[in-house]
């Protein structure tokens, strides 16, 4: 079963948890702080792998998650780091948010390793939060959480060539004829249902050349098997329509030729605007000299055409000629460009203050969420450290800008104080 796109969930892993704990001797109550930091969880990875042909893998199995960092420990242990995801895929498979639709990596050569999601930070433990006044701290930080990300996995091989058609015109017959590879081939419509590559080797050269199925009229809005194969063509250098010139199966090759132009071109304009070989297949069936006479005549000018017949493999030597002099003259395939879009952390800073009909401060936003996760209400020492914050912070100004005046309730997460100026 062949698979080009996949919706898949990941998830870095959570940070540890910061210890809070003292040095304990023979003989004395407790000594200075000792809670070691928690580890910081795992990130999740994607690596280019050259012999994965489909997504298939992702099919069955949709859920990565990168190991948690474990949580600090007295006697100043750091916690462990929690253990990175790495996911392998197809070179060639386009990363996307699946909220924007954005872009987020191309992973086009084989161990090509990107980061998608970043493990959260271990929290610190108590003995960090130690300072000249501050002795003895009862807190230390939990570690931070990390979202889960559900991304769009697709597929677009990588070939230098793509061959378009119709159906039944050839296409995997040339293919078969030209390179090692072995795709189905048969007398009836969307024989091949998914892409096909094929190395082909010209004199000292190697190009890749991909068969997709059949394009007919109306591919565009779904018709056939529609055009979404037209995505592993996107990335290819140049292209090689296929056209059944013998017209056995009462259509025109013009009209034909036409038709995939124009669904190309409704696809994508780049596809359509990539330099084009035609190949004019079927010669050796009788009554293809009056339809090739007709093509020429109308194309033969602007297009490089090429008949042949795949069954002898007749002219099929002099069509690569040319598809090598095309190439030469094109710049390598590349990966897509895009503009870079990363999972951006959550800005710990923001907040926004409001007033509640009792004419109390509320503050809220992540923040405050932040505080809410690090502080230890009970604790004097902890809420002293959530005071300095919110003064580094700019809350007690803007507090004040609002017209905070002493004695006035100020509201955070569960900690309702006084406003004292
Ligand atoms: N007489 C003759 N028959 C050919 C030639 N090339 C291909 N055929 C036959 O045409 C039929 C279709 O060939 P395929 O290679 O499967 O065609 P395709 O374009 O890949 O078809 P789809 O995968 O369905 O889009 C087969 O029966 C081939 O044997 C040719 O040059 N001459
Ligand atoms: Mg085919």
């Amino acid at each position: 079963m062949f698979t080009d796109r996949e919706i898949i969930t990941v998830k870095s892993g959570d940070g540890g948890d910061g210890m809070t704990s003292f040095m304990r001797f023979k003989g004395k109550a407790s000594g200075g702080p000792d809670g070691g930091d928690g580890g910081d969880g795992g990130d999740v990875y994607f690596v280019g792998d050259a012999s994965k042909s489909s997504l298939i893998d992702f099919k069955f199995e949709k859920k990565f998650r990168a190991g948690d960092g474990e949580r600090g420990d007295s006697n100043n242990c750091h916690g462990r780091n929690g253990a990175d995801t790495v996911i392998r895929v197809p070179a060639g498979t386009v990363i996307k948010d699946f909220e924007s639709g954005r872009i987020m990596a191309d992973v086009y050569y084989d161990g090509q390793k990107v980061k998608i999601a970043a493990g959260g930070k271990g929290g610190k433990g108590n003995a960090r939060f130690t300072t000249s006044r501050r002795h003895t701290p009862h807190f230390s930080q939990k570690g931070e959480q990390t979202p889960p990300h559900k991304l769009i996995l697709e597929l677009k091989v990588i070939a230098d060539v793509g061959l378009v058609g119709f159906p039944n015109v050839g296409k995997s017959t040339i293919l078969s004829k030209i390179s090692g590879a072995k795709p189905k081939i048969a007398n009836y419509h969307f024989t091949t249902i998914s892409p096909n590559l094929g190395v082909v080797s010209h004199y000292d050269e190697s190009f890749v050349v991909a068969d997709i199925p059949g394009l007919i009229e109306g591919a565009a809005e779904g018709a056939g098997l529609g055009h979404d194969f037209l995505r592993h063509i996107e990335r290819t250098r140049m292209l090689v329509h296929v056209v059944d010139v013998s017209g056995v199966e009462g259509r025109d090759p013009v009209d034909d030729f036409e038709k995939i132009n124009k669904e190309l071109a409704e696809y994508s304009e780049t596809l359509a605007a990539l330099p084009a070989v035609v190949v004019l297949n079927k010669c050796d069936i009788a009554g293809a000299e009056k339809n090739l006479a007709a093509f020429k005549k109308k194309y033969g000018r602007k297009y490089s055409l090429f008949p042949c017949s795949a069954i002898t493999g007749e002219g099929l030597r002099a069509a690569l000629d040319e598809v090598w002099n095309v190439l030469k003259t094109l710049p390598p395939a590349a990966p897509v460009e895009f503009e870079p879009f990363e999972y951006e952390k959550p800005d710990e800073n923001g907040f926004e203050i409001e007033k509640d009909e009792d004419g109390a401060f509320v503050v809220i936003g992540p923040l405050v969420d932040m505080l809410i996760r690090n502080v230890v209400v009970s604790d004097y020492q902890s809420l002293a450290y959530m005071q300095s914050i919110l003064k580094d912070k700019g809350v007690i100004k803007e507090l004040k800008r609002l017209g905070a005046k002493d004695g006035d309730v100020v509201v955070i997460g569960d900690v309702e104080f006084d406003f004292i100026d």
